[in-house]
């Protein structure tokens, strides 16, 4: 995907061309950075060089004297509209600036607008500030420890840095299978701190217009309709209402969740364009969107597995500590703190398990959003296939036949899980088998073999998951009290064209074309004559937007069952035209037939212009419908990866020889772009297996806060995928199909690092945390007397 630079950016002459470019004015650009608007301003951000710190003084005189530089925005400024503070998804409070402290390195200051990008710049580097440096804590464990420095002082009653306490299962059942077991496996497994890497990183332009009295905001989010209710919420009491406000969420180069949660920069930009009566422009660059955004996993686990002689696993029992930052900003359906970690047992048949999770703060940007993770699917995943592996291993058995053993089996579905979901649909052990015939496991297992006896170092992983996505029904499923249904409004033209519009939205998962594609099945129109429309407020119907892999199971829903509510009306005007009763047409895809006398028909095409032109007397004009679908139940995608790894012993680096991905989402609706997302998916998945990590030092300096630090592997690191599936339908969703856009992100860091674990078992290795690097590699073998 090609991403333009700034107009602003890249020199004189190619800025001149750009503004007189009439595709870069007002919404006919692509991404957020290509709308320019006439009198334009700019923002731009001082950020903070302490983790934690009082705010002295904020001196703006040297900034202000900069040419161009118009304002310079504070907590304080804010504080006077109240609002210096917003809500978090989580229902918990976040700055917008800081009145009094910051509470990480890179959190927003002060903000400074100015009438060109390099003015803004240049203010941001003259605003000086004092400040008075606080005892930071960086370590979640001992944020929790008595005496520890309480960093939400803003919270009246809070007395220490825990957020909250969250337990689900059947603590005693578990406690008492794990004293009846024969074997048992312990680990502590930490998912360390990552960051999404969109190409496109995250902005705005704001626009209130006096004369309209309204405010229109481009900007780069996952959810436009959540986000025009939350700027309600936070700015109603000063005139912003819903109705005035306009959310427009054009291309977008990337979310992964990391476009889902509302930043400071966002709110400020709206606030300097209601303040001025111009268009605002915020854009933040790589560094700030790495160091400043909010972060993803950063679990600290405790997993233990019981089992029997026999290798029947029998309970699970976890306990977790969760790093949330400063503020629990995590993008959660309400009701579940650690989103759907829950559904941590995996793709095995355990009578009993117990999970116990604990949110601490910590002086770390907002943690808990996302990264391709379903909810914290991605850690449950991990957990549990790395924990089985350890088992099977522990047990010498294979751990493919380890697995297979404990499937919950075809003929258990629907399965009630030990922590109460209800998986759909699965076949896992036939997954796992397609897998292990595509890489050729026994093969591999000989050749292993005789590898170890030559001192070689060579692993085979596995991980056969399960996701579960497509949140949700709304009984149990919210986000700030928001139902997380999705929606799809069809309307079709006189001519038999026709516009769909949702409240999905894409960002390069191609939503234009399989929306497209199921209208187009539903309604026997081609796809080529409809428009699939997203990500503008005043026109979609409202929905929760894209993430969690939802679009599919909600809004690929929603298309169906609005596209069976336009032919049911359909039928009754062909009825019409036939002169026949409804129920005595047959139908296939575009054509309605009378019984029994096929030349007697109607195309879409014909009803569709009837219903404006010959519709029955009594029935309304028009062809629309509009579906707000709330699923019965999720959609529990699958999948079984296979995964051979060498490592060197020279330096420790792991290379990922071959990697196998069978995925089962169900009836697939485009091939191709399935296959685009479980390899695109599974590169986001061996990113961190081996490279991606954020860690901060003692004193709450991030490191790997550039890509200098940050690794995110390219084309050249990243091994061939060598994809495959199976299908096996969702009884309960229109279509059959399950969400695919995480399945390849959560399954896949287990599989390497299984593979890793298996190369070294035999020197008494029993477990690496992610992300497995090269020099973590070699001091294990340093340390098990291999070198070379
Ligand atoms: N699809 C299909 N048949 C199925 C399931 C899905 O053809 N049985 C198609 C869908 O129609 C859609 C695509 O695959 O075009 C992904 O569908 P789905 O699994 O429903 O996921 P979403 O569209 O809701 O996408 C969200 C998901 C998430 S949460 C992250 S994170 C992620 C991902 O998508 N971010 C992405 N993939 C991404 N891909 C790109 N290019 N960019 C991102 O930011
Ligand atoms: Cu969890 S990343 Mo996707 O849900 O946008």
């Amino acid at each position: 995907m090609a991403l333009r630079t700034t107009p602003e950016v890249g020199g004189m002459g190619h800025s001149i061309k750009r503004k007189e470019d009439p595709r870069f004015i007002r919404g006919k650009g692509t991404y957020v950075d290509d709308v320019v608007l006439p009198d334009m301003l700019y923002l731009d951000i001082v950020r903070s060089p302490f983790a934690h710190a009082k705010i002295k003084k904020i001196d703006s005189t040297k900034a202000l004297a900069i040419p161009g530089v118009l304002a310079v925005i504070t907590g304080r400024d804010l504080a006077k509209y109240n609002l210096h503070w917003m809500p978090t998804l989580m229902s918990d409070t976040q700055m917008v600036l800081p009145v009094e402290k910051v509470m990480y390195q890179a959190q927003e200051v002060a903000a400074v607008l100015a009438t060109t990008r390099y003015g803004a710049a240049d203010g941001v580097a003259a605003v000086e500030v004092e400040y008075e440096p606080l005892p930071v804590v960086v370590d979640p464990k001992k944020a929790l420890e008595p005496g520890a420095p309480v960093l939400r002082t803003d919270k009246k009653d809070k007395k220490d840095n825990h957020i909250w306490h969250w337990e689900w299962g059947n603590r005693a059942e578990t406690d008492r299978a794990f004293t009846e077991a024969d074997v048992t496996v312990k680990q502590d497994i930490y998912i360390p701190r990552i960051h999404v890497a969109s190409i496109e990183t995250c902005g705005c332009v704001a626009h209130w217009d006096k004369v309209q009295d309204k405010l229109t905001v481009w900007m780069t989010t996952q959810a436009p309709h959540a986000i025009r209710t939350v700027f309600a919420l936070v700015a109603g009491h000063v005139g912003l209402e819903e109705h005035k406000i306009r959310i427009i969420s054009p291309d977008i180069g990337g979310g992964f969740g990391g476009k889902v949660p509302v930043y400071p920069g966002y709110v400020i930009a709206v606030a300097a364009s209601v303040l001025t009566g111009k268009p605002v422009k915020w854009i933040e660059d790589r560094m700030e969107n790495l160091q400043a955004d909010s972060f993803a996993r950063d679990y600290h686990i405790t997993a233990e597995l019981a089992a029997k002689k026999d290798g029947m696993l029998t309970a699970l029992r976890i306990k977790t500590l969760a790093d949330h930052g400063y503020t629990d900003a995590a993008a959660n359906p309400s009701k579940f703190p650690a989103g759907l970690f829950h559904v941590c047992t995996g793709s095995y048949d355990l009578k009993a398990a117990h999970v116990e999770v604990d949110g601490a703060y910590t002086n770390k940007p907002p943690g808990g959003i996302a990264y391709r993770c379903s909810f914290r699917v991605t850690e449950a995943v991990h957990t549990i296939e790395r924990m089985t592996d350890l088992m099977a291993h522990q047990l010498g058995m294979d751990p493919a036949e380890f697995r297979i053993k404990n499937f919950i089996k075809p003929e258990q579905f629907p399965y009630k899980s030990a922590l109460g979901w209800e998986y759909d649909s699965g076949n896992y052990a036939g997954a796992l088998r397609k897998a292990m015939d595509t890489i050729g496991y026994a093969d591999l297992r000989r050749e292993q073999v005789e590898k170890r006896q030559r001192g070689e170092l060579m692993g085979i992983g596995i991980s056969s998951f399960t996701e579960i996505v497509g949140a949700g029904p709304s009984k149990h499923f919210d986000i700030l009290g928001l139902k997380m249904f999705d929606s799809c409004e069809i309307r079709i033209h006189p001519t038999g064209k026709a516009i769909a519009r949702f409240g999905t939205k894409s960002q390069g998962q191609g939503h234009e074309t399989t929306y497209a594609q199921i209208l187009a099945e539903e309604l026997g129109i081609p796809a080529k004559d409809i428009k699939v429309e997203e990500g503008d407020t005043d026109t979609a119907p409202y929905g929760l937007g894209t993430y969690a892999s939802r679009s599919t199971p909600v809004a690929g829903a929603a298309a169906a069952v609005a596209s069976r509510k336009i032919l049911d009306k359909a039928r009754k005007i062909a009825a019409h035209l036939l002169e026949a009763a409804p129920e005595d047409l047959v139908y296939e895809p575009g054509k309605f037939s009378v019984k029994g006398a096929p030349d007697r028909a109607k195309t879409i095409q014909d009803i569709a212009f009837a219903a404006y032109t010959n519709h029955p007397q009594g029935m309304e004009a028009g062809l629309e419908a509009v579906s707000y679908y709330d699923p019965p139940n999720l959609t529990y995608p699958f999948g079984s990866y296979i995964c051979v790894v060498d490592i060197d012993k020279g330096t420790g680096e792991v290379k990922v020889r071959r990697f196998v991905a069978i995925d089962d989402c169900g009836n697939i609706i485009n091939p191709m772009i399935v296959q685009g997302q479980v390899h695109g998916g599974l590169s986001m998945g061996f990113a961190p297996a081996l490279y991606e990590e954020i860690s901060y030092d003692e004193i709450g300096n991030v490191q790997g806060g550039s890509f200098i630090d940050y690794l995110v592997p390219t084309a050249v690191e990243t091994p061939k995928w060598e994809t495959g599936h199976t299908i096996t339908p969702s009884p309960h969703h229109p279509l059959g199909a399950k969400g695919v856009g995480e399945s390849a992100t959560v399954g896949a860091p287990a599989a390497i690092a299984n593979a890793v674990v298996d190369a070294l078992w035999h020197l008494g290795v029993r477990h690496v945390d992610i992300p497995i690097t090269p020099p973590k590699i070699w001091r294990l073998l340093r340390d098990n007397g291999v070198t070379e």
